[in-house]
């Protein structure tokens, strides 16, 4: 009897079928979870590991197709008369801050890497984001004239005659959806340079998580030494404005939106979501 109910079992071709079912269903969930595994893991898990981090932070940072050179630093020529930005900054303060401040910047960065082949060879961005790597005794020289350097350089650039009034293209809206408004993110950025005691600068910056950001540095510290990406900045040592402003750097800090070069700050926008992604 019992016998004859398993051949009759058997025969049956539609257990045969849910068997079958069964068994390819206990196959694929004993299979390691490749597909989402894979999409998670594979950045990180090639040998490409090691290479990507470095190349994502030689990325230039003062000119959008090279990194500024250290072999030896070179004074950028201005790229309009000392008299051109009036509208904000006077032409002397324009000719003793170009001319004497930032040569002095390149010529003391030049003196420190006179003994070091080695590190003229590297850019003057790659020193400023692994400040450890320099040698200590030439550290903070390198950190507060590499950084004078690529600052003012990133400066005489985001400043046009031609410049001021609402920013323009993308960044226009992402200054939006960040801040609110242009004139809540100007209020924003003009308080943190008042707030900068002493020297420094006031950025906008693109954070290491993508957002925009206002921050302030002191000295000349660039905000790569903390993996942002400086998207525009303002001078706020005296010496950018003590001339025509003396002790009234929120006077100065104001005028300055007139003569911002919404065309490089769209460009260095640009180049800043690039280095995320
Ligand atoms: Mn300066």
């Amino acid at each position: 009897m019992l016998k004859t109910w398993k051949i009759n079992l058997l025969r049956q071709p539609i257990l045969w079928f849910l068997s079958g079912i069964l068994l390819v269903n206990l196959l694929i969930a004993c299979q390691p979870q490749q597909v989402t595994t894979d999409s998670i893991t594979t950045p990180t898990a090639t040998p490409i590991q090691t290479t990507t981090p470095a190349t994502v932070q030689e990325r230039p940072v003062a000119y959008p197709d090279r990194q500024l050179s250290a072999n030896p630093a070179q004074l950028p020529p201005l790229p309009y008369p000392n008299n051109a930005l009036e509208k904000a900054i006077d032409a002397n303060t324009m000719q003793l801050h170009h001319d004497r401040h930032h040569q002095s910047y390149v010529d003391n960065l030049n003196n420190a890497l006179k003994q070091q082949p080695d590190l003229q060879s590297r850019s003057v961005e790659a020193m400023l984001r692994d400040l450890n790597s320099i040698p200590e005794d030439i550290r903070t020289t390198v950190r507060n004239n590499g950084g004078g350097h690529l600052n003012h350089t990133i400066f005489w650039q985001i400043m046009s005659p031609q410049g001021g009034g609402q920013p323009t293209g993308e960044i226009a809206q992402e200054i939006n959806q960040t801040f609110g408004s242009f004139d809540a993110f100007k209020k924003q950025f003009n308080e943190a340079g008042s707030d900068r005691f002493g020297s420094g600068w006031v950025w906008l910056v693109r954070n290491p998580q993508g957002q925009l950001q206002i921050v302030n540095t002191a000295n000349q510290d660039n905000p790569i030494m903390e993996g942002s990406y400086p998207i525009m900045g303002n001078d706020v040592w005296e010496h950018a404005y003590y001339l025509r402003y003396q002790n009234r750097r929120a006077d100065y800090l104001n005028n300055w939106w007139n003569v911002v070069n919404w065309n490089e700050v769209n460009r260095r926008a640009q180049a800043s979501r690039q280095q995320q992604s």
